[in-house]
């Protein structure tokens, strides 16, 4: 049986957005799909963080989701936290659209990402490599432009 996902993008910016997942029998890689609106042109950082708290806006939604200790790095990675899923593209008209398939997301079992936030940033992921002091914790990805919890939906 298949697991679905919804996460509702929103925060202190006019950023907005829908993001499905579907784990095929619940095991093997996440497809993620949708779209944020409201962005700037370009790259913006797109992780999932620890918790599914929102209480003080996206802030309290803590650091990226790495329950393995590793250092942040880009999706493709080996060396990476199961949060980081790189970076967005918004076109001129602040839209990007959402089409990501990984391996680390789940949907099930001890690392679910379900009731942790997922979070769209100001500024690009340098995805590790950016030699700022913030590369290998954030990607230096900047503020967080909107958020939302990853709840279960129907099946
Ligand atoms: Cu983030
Ligand atoms: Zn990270």
């Amino acid at each position: 049986m298949s697991v679905k996902a919804v996460c509702v993008l929103k925060g202190d910016s006019s950023v907005t957005g829908v993001v499905n997942f579907l784990q095929q029998d619940g095991s093997g890689p996440v497809h993620l799909t949708g779209e944020l609106k409201g962005l700037a042109p370009g790259k913006h950082g797109f992780h999932v963080h620890e918790y599914g708290d929102n209480t003080n806006g996206c802030t309290s939604a803590g650091s990226h989701f790495n329950p393995e200790g590793k250092t942040h790095g880009a999706p493709e990675d080996q060396e990476r936290h199961y949060g980081d899923l790189g970076n967005v593209v918004a076109g001129e008209d602040g839209v990007a659209k959402i089409d990501i398939k990984d391996s680390l997301v789940s949907l099930t079992g001890n690392h679910s990402v379900i009731g942790r936030t997922m979070v769209v940033h100001a500024d690009e992921d340098d995805l590790g490599k950016g030699g700022h002091e913030l590369s290998k914790t954030t990607g230096n990805a900047g503020g967080r432009q909107a958020c939302g919890v990853i709840g279960i939906s129907k099946n």
